[in-house]
């Protein structure tokens, strides 16, 4: 039987390769205003300000490397090819870790980190460097529109017509490492249970939406993830 596994992941997939999560208590929204730096508002105000936050979180992402977690759904992805099934790879971080451990297809919902959009003309562009107010755009040439190509709240998430068509398909729901405190991602596991698929959380502490889960594995990503896939 072909089987389909929906993978959602979040940040708490990337936190043993040491990039923080966002809602845990040393984490990124503890010391910084999502407000003021994660919003099309905030940059609009400030885009210095936005520019050197995402700068950081660039660097920080290049440095950092893949853990087992990403290794174990890198090999998930291929052991389900092999056996005629398929594994559907959403993840609501901004890195790359997941390409980096060996996953051919991923879905970032919300962007990545290592590329940058021109507001003007709309290119977008991988993008490994800093970017500041005075980057030209690589296309247009034109100043002062460059942006990181991560989707901030109030902006429409990418791919929702793939990813719940993905959902539609699936025999099985997984979400790893996410507090399910930001919708639409944190509305899967509902539309998941509406479609009658088993459904199985695997984090460090129980979510925001954890009565929504038949089945929750609580641990390290680093160890709960491949006690899945292996
Ligand atoms: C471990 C671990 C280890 C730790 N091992 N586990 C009121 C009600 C409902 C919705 C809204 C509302 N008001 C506004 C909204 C909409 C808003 C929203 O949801 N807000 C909520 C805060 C309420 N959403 C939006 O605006 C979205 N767009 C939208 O809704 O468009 C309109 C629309 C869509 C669809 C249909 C119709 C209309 C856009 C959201 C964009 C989010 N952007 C960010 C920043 C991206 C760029 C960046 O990275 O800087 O995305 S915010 C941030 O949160 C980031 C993350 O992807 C996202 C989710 O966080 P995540 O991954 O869950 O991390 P944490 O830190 O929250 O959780 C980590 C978890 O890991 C924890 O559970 C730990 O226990 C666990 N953990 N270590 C395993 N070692």
């Amino acid at each position: 039987m072909t089987r389909t596994v929906f993978v959602l992941t979040g940040a708490g997939i990337s936190a043993e390769s040491g990039l923080g999560t966002f809602r845990d208590r040393d984490g990124v929204w503890a010391r910084f205003d999502p407000m003021r730096l994660a919003t099309p508002e905030g940059f609009a105000a400030d885009p210095v300000l936005v520019h050197e936050f995402y700068n950081h979180r660039r660097r920080d992402a290049r440095a950092a490397a893949p853990n087992p977690a990403h290794a174990a759904l890198a090999r998930l992805e291929a052991g389900l090819a092999a056996r005629g099934g398929r594994l559907f790879l959403c993840t609501q971080n901004i890195d790359d870790l997941h390409e980096r451990a060996g996953s051919r297809h991923v879905v970032h919902m919300h962007g990545e980190v290592l590329r940058a959009r021109c507001t003007a003309c709309g290119t977008e562009t991988v993008w490994h460097e800093d970017l500041g107010v005075e980057t030209p755009c690589p296309h247009c040439g034109r100043r002062e529109t460059m942006r990181p190509d991560v989707v901030w709240f109030g902006e429409m998430p990418k791919q929702l017509d793939v990813i719940d068509e993905a959902l539609a398909e699936a025999d099985l729901f997984v979400a790893v490492g996410t507090s399910g405190a930001v919708y639409p991602a944190a509305g899967n596991v509902a539309q998941a249970r509406a479609f009658g698929i088993p459904t199985l959380a695997l984090t460090l502490e129980a979510a925001d939406n954890a009565g929504l889960f038949e089945a929750t594995r609580l641990g390290r990503a680093s160890e709960t993830v491949p006690a899945f896939v292996d």
